[in-house]
């Protein structure tokens, strides 16, 4: 038994699922799936695990989550006792990274949505602009915290906000979107790097 994480490298999805397994110092074992070139995810196999075909999935003992946000809720939840990277009783906090979950899962993904697909295509015009989009309100919020002498996306710890936030963040440097543009997006990926236990991974820049 134990935490079980299906998992491909170069996804930002399972990226953010073995980020919070590292700051919380977790064991687990990884299933890795062929995503490219093998398209197992799509596979009969696969899709009898999860039937929406996608990465990641965590397994413990007889649960079965898919959502990285749902995950990274579930891991906060059930394996942080201090709660500190999801504080669930006050209301206003606790929704607010809800939001920003949402945030990452429905917007921030364009940022960086093109990187997985195949290696000949270019990425896209439109979803690159709906990705700047979404960083541009992501800079906001920060400047806004940070002229309150806050470094994260909400409170004054890191959230599981800012680990599902991360990766498309970071990532869609990747894809031609210069975070020159984002200054206070780039004091945020600084500090977040330099979390105790922080992973990285292919195609996450180095900042200075
Ligand atoms: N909302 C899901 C999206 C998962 C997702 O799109 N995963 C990618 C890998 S990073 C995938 O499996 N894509 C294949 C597909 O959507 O067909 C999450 O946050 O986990």
């Amino acid at each position: 038994m134990g935490l079980k994480l299906y998992n491909y490298g170069l996804s930002g999805n399972c990226y953010k699922v073995r980020l919070l397994l590292g700051f919380l110092k977790l064991d687990y074992e990884i299933v890795p799936v062929d995503f490219y070139p093998g398209l197992e995810h799509k596979q009969p196999d696969f899709l009898d695990i999860n039937p929406l075909g996608q990465l990641p999935i965590l397994e413990d003992g007889r649960v079965r989550l898919r959502d990285s946000q749902a995950i990274l809720s579930y891991i906060a939840k059930k394996y942080d006792p201090s709660a500190s990277w999801l504080p669930d009783r006050d209301a206003t906090k606790f929704s607010q990274i809800m939001m920003w979950l949402a945030f990452a899962g429905n917007n921030l993904v364009a940022a960086a949505a093109d990187r997985l697909v195949d290696s000949s295509a270019t990425f896209s015009a439109p979803e690159i602009d709906k990705g700047r989009q979404a960083l541009t309100i992501l800079d906001d919020q920060l400047a806004e915290r940070s002229m309150m002498g806050h470094s994260w996306i909400v409170g004054e710890t890191p959230t599981i906000a800012d680990i599902a936030c991360f990766p498309d963040a970071a990532l869609s440097n990747y894809v031609g979107i210069d975070h020159e543009a984002f200054p206070h997006l780039r004091n945020w990926m600084r500090d977040f790097r330099r979390l105790p236990n922080f992973l990285t991974m292919p195609g996450i820049p180095e900042f200075a």
